[in-house]
């Protein structure tokens, strides 16, 4: 286990392990701080800590979680599992209890704190990140953290937060995510919801908020539970809202209903943008909290893969496989929603075949999912011989398992307004495909597999020293 309390102790942790490399050149934040982000990100780089933004003395992270070696450091565990590997301990611990938050007196957030004239949001270097997009974005890392006026449901999610003013930021929470949900209840009283942007703290507290939980579901609850301790918190004098103890930045203050923005658009995780100018709602900031020499930390966001396609991997793959598991499907051997598909649109499973049905099962399983059901446009399902991120095994069963006629089921389900598959104005159903790529369990007479006899292959083994092939390991030659 790695121990990692917030941001500091994260970077710490990847600089150990040569996954973060720091920037000593000078750096302006507009375009080219992110310019050399994606560059980066593209060439399977390391994260990066610009420590020399033009104007500014606050260093810049990026590309934090871009490989499956930082995503597992994030998590707490050394770098080698797979992506579906990491999402089996997310799907494994969120199913073993959620852990609230505990309440701690004196936080490091409030070493610094900012009010009146002396709030001032362009304090930190907020990036501009694509020539297209409308602005510079405080928030492409930071969460909301709101709370349900009747229940007291604490929700965190990740809503993108353009600098509007020295006092205000768009937050771009989108129809029916929770903090929409709970939104619309204070409006419905006639009240303006106290809110916080938080940047930093435990870098899971990131990853929650970007993941789709479902409602009514604390993701602070959710981090506690992934590293099996209570995420410490302090609160807030200003809103009673709780804070992370040990986060960067915070922007505390009102969303009130009747004060609505215009902002955007940003480069979207589909590497598309989404131009449609509907009212948005905005943070008025009534004080900043931040800790003495504060991170700050973007992502980069558009075109896939980058840490936004990873994390969504990682969680959305942990929450659709804790609903398989929790919804009693036998079977389930992996889950894997691919980062080259937005961490999104397209999830796979592989499944150990029990009874007629069964892989039709899983796949309208994972359709109607908390975890699954926004969005997806496609299901595949393979039988148990095939990791679900065995892409060269998937297509394989693709070809050699499948037929149009057979495994095909359309339907159609919720969608997203960021889809620009869709048309502008028409982007709240999707219709969705299965591809089920398992011989089907009720034929009695199944194709015959050509395979190696086991004896002759660890003969060969033994002797692979006289066949002259130093190179090659037949360990660890797939299906050797
Ligand atoms: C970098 C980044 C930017 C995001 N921007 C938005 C956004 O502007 N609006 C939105 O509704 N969701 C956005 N999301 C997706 C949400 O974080 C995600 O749907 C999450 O589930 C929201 O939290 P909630 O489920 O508690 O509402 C973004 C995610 C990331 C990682
Ligand atoms: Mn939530």
């Amino acid at each position: 286990m790695i121990q990692i309390d917030d941001l500091r102790t994260f970077v710490a942790a990847l600089e150990k392990r040569g996954q973060l490399h720091r920037i000593g050149a000078p750096i302006e934040r507009d375009l080219e701080l992110a310019h050399v982000a994606v560059l980066g990100e593209r060439a399977g780089g390391p994260a990066l800590m610009f420590e020399n933004v033009s104007g500014f003395q606050t260093p810049v992270l990026t590309s934090a979680f871009t490989t499956p070696a930082r995503m597992a450091v994030a998590l707490g565990v050394e770098p080698g599992p797979s992506m579906p590997g990491l999402s089996r301990l997310w799907m494994e611990r969120t199913i073993s209890g959620l852990v609230p938050p505990a309440k701690v007196a004196k936080a490091p957030i409030c070493e610094n704190s900012l009010t009146g004239d002396e709030v001032d949001v362009g304090m930190f270097p907020a990036p501009r990140l694509y020539p297209k997009d409308g602005g510079r974005f405080f928030g492409t890392t930071a969460y909301l953290v709101c709370r349900d006026p009747d229940t007291g449901w604490v929700n965190l999610g990740t809503y993108r937060m353009q600098v509007l003013e020295k006092d205000r930021v768009g937050v771009q929470f989108l129809q029916g995510k929770d903090a929409d949900a709970i939104f619309a209840e204070y409006k419905a009283r006639g009240e303006k919801m106290p809110a916080a942007a938080v940047l930093g703290g435990d870098p899971l507290l990131f990853l929650a908020s970007a993941t789709f939980i479902g409602a009514g579901i604390g993701e602070y609850d959710i981090v506690g539970a992934l590293r099996q301790r209570p995420v410490e918190v302090w609160e807030s004098d200003l809103t009673g809202l709780p804070l992370p103890a040990s986060a960067e930045i915070v922007l505390e203050g009102h969303i009130d209903p009747d004060d609505l923005c215009h902002e955007g658009p940003l480069g979207e995780y589909t590497g598309y943008y989404t131009f449609g100018d509907w009212e948005k709602p905005a943070l008025r900031i009534e004080r900043i909290l931040h800790r003495d020499d504060p991170l700050f930390w973007a992502c980069t966001v558009g075109k896939p893969v980058n840490d936004i396609h990873m994390l969504q991997s990682l969680s959305r793959t942990g929450g659709i496989w804790h609903d398989l598991e929790t919804m009693r499907i036998p079977g389930i051997e992996s889950v894997y929603v691919p980062p080259e598909a937005c961490g999104w649109f397209w999830t796979i499973v592989s499944v150990r075949q029990m009874y007629p049905g069964h892989s039709n099962q899983v796949a309208n399983a994972v359709l109607a999912s908390s975890g699954g059901h926004h969005a997806t446009k496609g299901v595949i399902v393979v039988d148990h011989d095939i990791a679900a991120d065995d892409l060269a095994g998937v297509w394989w069963a693709l070809s050699t398992r499948f037929d149009a006629s057979r495994s095909v089921q359309l339907d159609r389900g919720r969608s997203t307004k960021l889809d620009p598959s869709l048309p502008e104005g028409a982007r709240h159903v999707t219709g969705r495909i299965v591809l089920d790529a398992c011989v089907p369990y009720e034929w009695d007479e199944k194709p015959q597999e050509v395979a190696l006899d086991p004896a002759t292959v660890e003969k060969v083994k033994a002797r692979w020293g006289d066949f002259g092939l130093p190179d090659i390991d037949p360990n660890r030659v797939p299906g050797g």
